[in-house]
């Protein structure tokens, strides 16, 4: 397994949208777990393929222990409304509150391409709502007041400097932290 750099603010294909994938291959189960392991070491609850330079319609999570992998993910139901503090692995530093629905269904093909369907309250909804943006091109600053989200952006534009390339390279040792933690 690698793991993959990710591409922050900035970088076009965070905007982009993505494209539905026709066939779960070993090639893009690869690529899932490459995502899951740049995920736990950028110590993030979610991860979408754009952010890592991809453009298939893909985003895993871990939300509690919980390992999921949406392909082509659609959300089928949602209700309730529910405002709560959002980060994200592409926006370091940057933080927002957003109203999400607090309940979704969300429609997927898991990694061997099999349907699936799978019900999100409270952290889950949001992290699904969140990374089903990414693969929109969508990302939580927009949804932000015109103030905060100006204040967000100013920060962020001292941020930005840290990143040149517009990618975030993950440093592997902040893997091999977690596990010794979790260890112990
Ligand atoms: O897609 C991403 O950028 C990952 C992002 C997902 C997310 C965070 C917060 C709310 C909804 C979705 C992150 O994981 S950023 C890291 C983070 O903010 C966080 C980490 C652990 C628990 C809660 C938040
Ligand atoms: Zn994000």
């Amino acid at each position: 397994m690698s793991l993959l750099d990710i591409h922050v603010l900035g970088d076009p294909i965070l905007r982009e949208t993505t494209t539905p994938v026709a066939a779960v291959t070993d090639e893009l189960r690869r690529l899932i777990d490459d995502m899951f392991e740049t995920m736990y070491a950028a110590k993030g609850i979610g991860l979408a393929a754009p952010q890592v330079g991809r453009r298939e319609r893909i985003a895993v999570i871990d939300v509690d222990d919980v390992p999921l992998v949406v392909v082509n993910p659609d959300i089928r139901l949602s209700e309730g409304k529910v405002k709560g503090e959002e980060g994200c692995l592409s926006i370091p530093e940057i933080y927002g509150d957003v109203e999400r629905a607090g309940r979704v269904v969300v429609s997927a093909l898991d990694r061997d391409g099999n349907p699936i369907e799978v019900e999100g309250t409270e952290l889950l909804a949001r992290c699904l709502q969140h990374e089903i943006d990414h693969l929109h091109g969508r990302l939580f600053l927009d949804y932000l007041s015109v103030l905060k989200r100006r204040s967000a952006m100013s920060k962020w534009e001292k941020e930005r400097a840290k990143y040149p390339a517009l990618r975030r390279t993950i440093d592997p040792r902040d893997l091999a932290e977690q596990h010794n933690e979790e260890a112990l």
